[in-house]
């Protein structure tokens, strides 16, 4: 039996059927975190274009036109501090579905970040800019890769938004 909600304050209007299915959306819209770690400020300001010419503030631009495209909250933040990165992990635990995370140069050292990580219960995808495993040898061992359910590196700005396509797929994933 369909029953129909009163409208709080004004009990005399009953919802109609797009204004249960729009409270029913904006009450399951899903949080997704966006780390980015230090440098990565400085995106599109280095001469050999190693991480794309698009700089921080349009790449940023641009995962919130596609997260918003697929109906995500994305929290897209930056921090040269590896403690902050530490704090916005332990944030996301019980509030956010997944976390996308570029830990940069932390990647190859972080094991605070790794341990954080490894307490959030939801998915994690990691991205690199660049491919990681064509330059030096010191940025093939990933601690961030012992967390994530995936990992997506060399594709630039648009393995950004592949991360966050990704992402929506795995958290609206049946279990
Ligand atoms: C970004 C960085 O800043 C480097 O320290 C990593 C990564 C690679 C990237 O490709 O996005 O080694």
């Amino acid at each position: 039996m369909l029953r129909f909600k009163r409208c709080q304050p004004c009990k005399s209007h009953f919802l109609t059927s797009f204004e249960r299915t729009l409270m029913t959306d904006i009450s399951s819209t899903q949080t997704v975190w966006f780390l980015n770690g230090p440098n990565a400020n400085l995106y599109g300001l280095d001469a050999n274009h190693v991480y794309g010419s698009d700089s921080y503030l349009t790449l940023k631009a641009r995962c919130e036109g596609k997260a918003a495209s697929l109906g995500l909250a994305l929290n897209f933040v930056q921090s040269n501090w590896e403690g902050q990165l530490v704090d916005w992990i332990q944030e996301a635990r019980g509030t956010a579905s997944g976390i996308i995370i570029n830990a940069a140069g932390l990647t190859y050292s972080s094991v605070p970040i790794l341990d954080a990580l490894l307490s959030f219960p939801g998915k994690i995808v990691e991205v690199h800019m660049s491919n990681i495993w064509r330059r030096e040898s010191f940025r093939h061992h990933s601690y961030v890769s012992k967390a994530a359910d995936g990992v997506i590196a060399g594709l630039g700005g648009d393995g950004y938004e592949f991360a966050i396509e990704a992402m929506s797929r795995l958290i609206q994933r049946p279990v």
